[in-house]
């Protein structure tokens, strides 16, 4: 029978339509779950079709829609109403119906079939000789690698590996770490301000105050991340940049620790044969502060283009922590000491992989990129 043929009788009787006996309503319940199906099928035959999904939502409210839906009008014409002899047939007939057009219809199902009606009619179509489309690997970026590179090495050494906050408080990215208000950089010429008390870190040291409050000592740990400052883009010079600061704190923790640390870290990065230098220099949160310099990787030391004929390469800084910033840590700097270094990822990525811009870190040109 016709989808609208069996329309037409689900508005009828079973009596008006000649069934009188259960094998009468048995055999009219299987005509109509026949014609569903039928039905069905046909419409998922044509499930490339562009308008198949809303055909399936058509067709299933035709035959689930409450009050008028086909399934509702044969439980009012053919059961409902039905004389009461047939009423335990028509309801076993009746539930099988309902439950089957649900199954049928379960729309999920039927746009799985499509789906794979698509590809089956795809794979008809595809060419199965021909090569399968390539989809080139990627790899991780060259800064995340010698991120990735440099925390080995600490992970080893029993630094743990701490995060924190890209928006931070003034206090901490500046008061906390001792550097007096008057300090340049906390000009808005060096510093991103979101307002008066809010800025983009300039660098991870804050995250080290927060350690320190939040662990208390002892405390190893590296902090790597993104760090922001208000430079103008040029081949070494980007106002996001990637920075990691490491810290030790503990009890007898001495320059000398520092020094045997940073060397034997520049040896695990360059090769043993690099050599350290460490030199004076000065930050406000580390007392005495020192400037790194590893032997030229390029030179060997001899002298070249990239070391300026000196044959050593700074690289970094570091210095024992200041009292005030241990104290601004809650830390007790008459029990603990405490060493402190930081560096540019960025910078180290650009000599490991010999690269003379910053900017081709960040413009996301994947023939640059894919050759790492
Ligand atoms: C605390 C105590 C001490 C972190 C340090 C440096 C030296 C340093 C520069 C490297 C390259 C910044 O990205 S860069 O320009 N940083 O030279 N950073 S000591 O000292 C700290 C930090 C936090 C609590």
């Amino acid at each position: 029978m016709t989808l609208e043929e069996l329309k037409r009788q689900a508005e009828l009787s079973l009596s008006d339509l000649g069934v009188h006996d259960e094998a009468g309503v048995t055999a009219k319940f299987a005509e109509a779950r026949e014609t569903m199906g039928r039905e069905r099928t046909s419409l998922v035959s044509r499930s490339t079709d562009l308008h198949f999904p809303r055909r399936v939502r058509e067709f299933r409210n035709l035959i689930l829609a409450r009050g008028h839906g086909l399934v509702a009008r044969i439980k009012e014409n053919w059961l409902d109403a039905t004389p009461k002899h047939l009423k335990p047939a028509a309801g076993r007939a009746f539930n099988s119906l309902r439950i089957i057009a649900e199954e049928l219809l379960e729309e999920e199902s039927i746009l799985n079939i499509a789906k794979l009606g698509k590809t089956l009619e795809l794979e008809e179509r595809l060419d199965l000789t021909l090569p399968g489309n390539r989809r080139p690997l990627g790899s991780l970026h060259p800064v995340t690698q010698m991120q990735r590179e440099i925390e080995e090495i600490f992970l080893n050494l029993g630094f743990r590996i701490e995060s924190g906050p890209e928006i931070e408080s003034v206090y901490y990215n500046f008061d906390a770490l001792n550097i007096p208000e008057s300090h340049p950089s906390r000009d808005d010429w060096d510093t991103l301000y979101i307002d008066s008390r809010t800025v983009l870190r300039t660098h991870t040291s804050p995250v080290q105050i927060r350690a320190m409050e939040k662990y208390g000592a002892p405390l190893y740990i590296i902090i790597p991340g993104k760090c922001y400052r208000h430079d103008n883009p040029d081949a070494s010079h980007s106002p996001m940049f990637h920075q990691i600061e490491g810290l030790a704190i503990d009890c007898d923790i001495t320059f000398a620790d520092l020094k045997g640390t940073l060397d034997f870290f520049a040896k695990k990065l360059f090769g043993e044969k690099v050599r350290t230098r460490f030199q004076p220099s000065f930050f406000p949160f580390t007392e005495p502060s020192g400037e790194v310099a590893i032997s030229c990787i390029f030179c060997g030391g001899e002298g070249c283009r990239v070391c300026k004929e000196s044959g050593w390469i700074e690289v970094m800084g570091c210095g024992m922590v200041h009292p005030q910033v241990l104290r601004n840590g809650g830390i007790d700097p008459e029990k603990y000491t405490g060493w402190a270094f930081g560096l540019g990822i960025d910078r180290f990525a650009m000599m490991k992989y010999d690269i003379n811009d910053i900017q081709l870190f960040f413009q996301s040109d994947v023939r640059f990129l894919q050759q790492f």
